[in-house]
């Protein structure tokens, strides 16, 4: 999470560190709210709640109930949820999305954007990713989706009007012109787009036009945000969404990567969300310096809140952090069996299977160390890092032995393995950014996995290449999340700390 630091007098972007791409923000007063994609995790769209547009905290997830979001065994990791766009209007919350694996476009409503939203409204006249919602004086409601085109809706039924007009398609021949965002800001419909594709030639560009539904006039300053060709740490810059700060100024949210390691620099906590200022010359926005620390916004900030290290899995329900691969029965994950412990019962074999019973939250911290207490007495499970099903590493334990496991592809191998006596055992997981490039070929960083012994000193196990498990190798949409899994039987799990490390 950004820290404000009062040795430098700055604060740190992103924002809303980890794996939380495509952003989208809305205001309502003095309070802003912030929804990104999930892809194959429920519950699905995370949603954030910030005074100062620099902390934000997690109030929940828009689509936390399997009626709200259905993504079947055979969906695909990378799939599932893109792009929400969220707005407030009329009173209340919106929030539009795709299911790539299922619905297709689906619309929710909320008077408080913790939940509970409502159930989907299906919207099967909409084709394409990336909705968004924009209201013209009349009261219309516009659709506009990656292509970019645009079609009437009414909101409230999900029924369309008419056919889809193409609106504007970005600069001539470049790809991917998506995550569309309409916006009447004086005189003008602003609509902003992404363009270039999300890897390193992503960029923002902007049109304006008399109507919602155009003819638009592209800026001539676009791509008005991109770092394309660049050595700026942040890369992938793109898919934005403008909103006003509290004292009437503008700033973008947008995604962005830290790649890290030599050639050809690799990600690993995903797509970030990123916040720059905006200024207005001859009525187009400009987009500041997007800076990993960057000066304050001219108005007070809120006291970061404490992010606990542990969870202990005291509360009947799970903070709205931690995720799993499609779906969460309570059937096979439980704070409900044993008192203050996570409960995992295992349904697919290793985290190979789609059908994993895994819990995880997001990696936030390029170093970061994480910690388990692990109850295998019943069954095999332990401590992973996940990118997908082809892409982790995990320390695994029964009562006998820990064994530490690497997927990388088509390729199993079981690469360490130690006796332990029986009884809870702390599994470890560590990640250390590499500090200096000695070698073109460097990987991003150290993945260290081990146990504990008795006096807590760590024995580490193994220490792989992190690169394997990076957007760079594994493709997809995604960043790691670490967590804990049952692989056979039942797995109990006292506590999970999780620390950011220096580096
Ligand atoms: C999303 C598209 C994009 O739908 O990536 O970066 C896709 N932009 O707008 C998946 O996040």
């Amino acid at each position: 999470m950004p820290s404000t630091s009062a040795r430098d007098n700055t604060v740190s972007n992103p924002v809303i560190a980890g794996f939380h791409p495509d952003p989208s923000i809305c205001r309502a007063g003095e309070d802003y709210y912030l929804a990104c994609s999930s892809f194959e995790y429920f519950p699905g769209v995370p949603v954030f709640h910030s005074r100062d547009l620099v902390h934000w905290t997690q109030i929940g997830n828009a689509l936390d109930r399997p009626s709200q979001l259905r993504l079947p065994p055979d969906s695909t990791s990378s799939g599932g949820l893109y792009a929400p766009t969220l707005r407030h209007h009329d009173g209340r919350f919106w929030l539009i999305v795709t299911n790539v694996s299922g619905d297709g476009n689906v619309l929710f409503t909320a008077t408080d954007p913790a939940g509970p939203w409502s159930e989907p409204i299906r919207l099967p006249g909409v084709q394409g990713i990336d909705p968004d919602l924009a209201w013209d004086d009349e009261g219309n409601c516009w659709c506009t989706v990656a292509g970019v085109s645009q079609i009437r809706i009414d909101p409230h039924t999900g029924e369309t009007f008419g056919e889809p007009r193409r609106l504007w398609s970005g600069a001539p021949g470049a790809k991917a012109p998506e995550a569309p965002h309409l916006y009447h800001i004086g005189d003008y419909w602003y609509l902003l787009i992404a363009e270039g594709g999300t890897e390193r030639c992503h960029g923002v560009s902007i049109a304006r036009g008399r109507t919602p539904g155009g003819p638009f006039e592209p800026c001539p300053g676009n791509p008005i945000l991109t770092h394309r060709g660049t050595d700026h740490p942040v890369q992938n810059t793109g898919h934005g969404d403008l909103v006003q700060g509290p004292d009437g100024s503008w700033w973008m949210v947008f995604l962005g990567v830290r790649p890290q390691g030599g050639t050809p620099g690799w990600h690993v906590l995903g797509r970030e969300t990123f916040l720059a200022p905006v200024t207005w010359v001859d009525d187009w926005p400009v987009v500041g310096e997007v800076s990993p620390a960057m000066p304050p916004p001219p108005w007070p900030l809120q006291e970061p809140a404490a992010v606990p290290v542990r969870d202990d899995f005291e509360l009947s329900e799970l903070a709205p952090g931690w995720i799993s691969p499609r779906s969460r029965p309570e059937e096979n994950c439980t704070t409900k069996e044993r008192t203050g412990w996570l409960s995992l019962h295992a349904r697919g074999g290793s985290l190979d299977d789609p059908e994993a019973v895994f819990v995880g939250r997001r990696q936030q911290h390029l170093s970061c160390r994480a910690r388990a207490l692990v109850d295998p007495a019943e069954g095999r499970g332990g401590l992973a890092v996940r990118l997908d099903e082809q892409h982790h590493y995990e320390i695994e334990t029964t009562s006998a032995e820990v064994q530490v496991i690497a997927r990388i592809g088509p390729l199993r191998s079981v690469v360490a393995s130690h006796p332990v006596t029986g009884g809870p055992v702390v599994l470890r997981i560590e990640t250390a950014v590499a500090q200096h490039i000695t070698d073109a070929r460097q990987g991003p960083d150290t993945v260290s996995l081990g146990v504990e012994n008795a006096e807590g000193t760590f024995v580490e196990l193994a220490a792989l290449d992190g690169r394997y498990l990076s957007t760079e190798v594994a493709g997809g949409f995604t960043g790691r999340v670490i967590g804990l899994y049952a692989s056979a039987g039942t797995v109990h799990f006292d506590w999970l700390d999780y620390e950011p490390l220096e580096g």
